[in-house]
């Protein structure tokens, strides 16, 4: 499925589905600009940034060093090339994790205003988990009251942010003997501010200049988002809108419906959408959209906001990071309503080709020419009436005769916290660590992240992902990588014969798929706990674990702190994307070998996902043999049928 347009030049795949594709074609026929068109407007990008290797930290600058030595090796105040590599993706990694972070702490204040009773709409819905989490970090919860419970652990967490704390409160979860080796390192994270502050000192002109310390503090907070941040977000998150169990929903365009009003929430924030939710339902709205004709109101997700609300409500989900501008030319929706993070400036001027309303709603995410409702959640449950109903008066606008909904969803299962994994498994992890002892499963991958237009559109997530789980590895998603794979029809219960036999028994008798959606992407940290449960039961660190981490298509600095906290915890991972880091041999010798010895997991490039599938492969059987389990030796893992491409680009 290949497009050729511009005269004739071949663009080359840009999306493996059928509803991506149509509505690209439909985008190009409308003379609609789009994410692919921006790319190659864009192209050839510039290689000094490919290799990291430009500068603008401060006005003595730009600079920019030559790979090749015949240009200048110094920036002008005598940076280097690995200074000047380093210092770059340490700052990528403070961004990516005061994203995550700062989410947190939105999430943190709503609950903290919730325990005070001063947030309208929002209220401890998971008590047994307010209570456990409250206890794990040593409130005590005997005799006193939910409020009296959640505003101390509000307060607690609040801690995490300063640096009041000498380590961040749920470091304790890590097994010791990884605590050991970030005591050893100086790197264990002590307050989430304070490491991403520290690390924008450390960057600026004339302060850390050696280019390994730079990359150990980059680690740390990268781990203050990991254990942190993202940590608090999840946690939080269930106790207020509910601990996710698996629940079946749909996905892709096909979620839309021709005769209701359609709203789409896209970012990441749930604290919006949850409320939105509940909105929808209010019986006079519902009454005021069928006064226009509609049948209803129908809510579908997008991105990280679409999981969060997949996971728990089992709300449909539109589509991934590449998706958000090609549900605009459904011509089908009324609103998309947006809180933050990976939000494209440009859905304000594709909804202006339709009748559809762009709502922003956080104060920190303008985005202009759109209609902005500043979110309060002390007046959550009215703001999202209101929202309701500007969704539901545009619905007069829609041309029907423009409107082409391409597809019809596929189903897919999420809700797959750790609760509810280590329910499914009788109440412990027992049960999985017996199975990756006989070997009936070889291991476990998280394969996380976003989509890259660089990239056919979620190849890499599907092609990895299925030969993982065709060689009885068990796969954990997230993010984009989790819509991508309920597309391809991998994630419900009867994907298990698509795995292998030892996983597919598992699958089988658990009633589970092979692929295990675990949320959106500060639900990541869900990974961390799982991993840092199954080390604690077996007693060993995680880096002795039959785990890694995959990250194929990903674009986001989100994504380069998520990398950077899963390798700093122990586990190997794999990227489908190139980083700017290739400026600096010493950069690259370190964080794709040299960390290996350091932190027991170490980072590697393969766009390949065969070849990914079988490096992942081979790590995971190196770990059993470093456990002394049944192992097969790397030279007997060939590229051989099993690992064969499926699905050519
Ligand atoms: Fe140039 Fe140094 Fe300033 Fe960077 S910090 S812009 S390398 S002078
Ligand atoms: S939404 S960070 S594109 S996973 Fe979380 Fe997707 Fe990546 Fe955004």
């Amino acid at each position: 499925m290949s497009a050729t347009y511009d005269n004739g030049r071949p663009l080359g795949r840009l999306t493996i589905h059928d509803d991506a594709q149509q509505m690209i074609d439909r985008a190009h026929e409308e003379g609609i600009e789009t994410v692919w068109d921006r790319l190659r407007a864009q192209e050839p990008q510039c290689g000094y940034c490919q290799l990291g290797l430009s500068c603008r930290n401060c006005a003595m600058g730009p600079c920019r060093i030559d790979p090749f030595g015949e240009g200048p090796r110094k920036g002008v105040c005598g940076a280097d090339g690995d200074v000047i590599v380093a210092r770059n993706l340490g700052r990528t990694i403070a961004a990516g994790s005061s994203s995550h972070s700062d989410h947190g702490r939105d999430i943190l204040e709503v609950f903290s205003a919730a325990a005070h009773g001063e947030a309208s709409g929002y209220r401890v819905t998971d008590e047994a988990k307010l209570r456990r989490i409250a206890g794990e970090i040593g409130i005590n919860t005997e005799g006193r009251s939910t409020s009296e419970v959640a505003v101390d652990l509000a307060n607690e967490l609040m801690a995490n942010y300063g640096s009041a704390k000498g380590s961040l409160s749920f470091v304790e979860r890590v097994p010791a003997l990884r605590r050991e080796k970030w005591t050893g390192l100086g790197i264990t994270p002590r307050g989430v501010d304070r490491e991403n502050v520290e690390m924008m000192h450390r960057t600026h002109m004339g302060v850390d200049n050696d280019y390994v310390n730079l990359l150990l503090h980059a680690l740390r907070t990268s781990l203050s988002d990991g254990w942190g941040g993202s940590m608090i977000a999840t946690e939080l998150s269930d106790i207020m809108f509910g601990t996710p169990t698996p629940v079946v929903s749909e996905v892709n365009l096909g979620v839309l419906s021709t005769d209701q009003v359609n709203i789409a929430m896209h970012g990441h924030n749930p604290l919006l959408s949850d409320v939105i939710v509940a909105a929808a339902e209010d019986p006079e709205l519902v009454a005021l959209a069928r006064s226009f004709g509609a049948t209803g109101i129908n809510i579908v997700g997008l991105c990280c906001t679409g999981n969060e609300m997949l996971m728990r409500k089992g709300v449909h989900m539109a589509g991934n990071h590449l998706m958000q501008e090609l549900v605009l030319v459904t011509g089908a929706l009324e609103a998309m309503v947006v809180d933050y993070q990976c939000i494209m400036p440009s859905v304000v001027d594709v909804a202006k080709c339709y009748h559809t309303k762009i709502i922003s709603t956080s104060d920190k995410a303008k985005f202009p020419g759109a209609t902005h409702v500043s979110f309060d959640p002390h007046h959550g449950a009215q703001i999202a009436r209101d929202i309701v109903r500007m969704a539901v008066e545009a619905y007069p606008n829609r041309n029907h005769e423009r409107v082409r909904i391409p597809v019809a969803p596929v189903q897919m299962m999420g809700g797959f916290s750790v609760e509810a994994i280590l329910g499914a498994l009788g109440g412990t992890p027992q049960p999985l660590i017996d199975a990756i002892v006989a070997g009936t499963i070889r291991g476990a991958v998280a394969v996380v992240g976003c989509n890259n237009p660089k990239l056919p559109q979620d190849l890499e997530h599907i092609e990895l992902t299925r030969k993982l789980i065709e060689n009885d590895i068990l796969v954990l998603v997230t993010g984009c990588a989790a819509v991508a794979n309920g597309k391809a029809g991998q994630m419900m219960p009867s994907s298990a014969a698509l795995a292998g036999p030892g996983l597919r028994s598992v699958c089988e008798s658990l009633g589970i798929p092979p692929v295990l959606h675990m949320g959106s992407c500060v639900d990541n940290s869900r990974i961390m706990q799982l991993a840092a449960a199954l080390a604690n039961a077996i007693g060993v660190d995680i880096d002795s674990l039959p785990l890694a981490g995959a990250a194929p298509e990903w674009y986001s600095e989100k994504a380069v702190a998520i990398g950077a906290y899963v390798v700093a915890s122990g586990i190997t991972t794999v990227l489908g994307v190139q980083p700017p880091i290739f400026g600096s041999q010493n950069v690259v010798n370190l964080l794709a070998g040299g960390l290996d010895g350091v932190v027991g997991a170490k980072f590697a490039v393969e766009p390949d996902p065969y070849k990914a599938a079988l490096l992942i492969r081979r790590h995971i059987e190196a770990k059993r043999q470093g456990l002394g389990l049944p192992f097969i030796a790397a030279d007997e893992i060939r590229d051989n049928e099993s690992m064969a491409q499926t699905v050519g680009v």
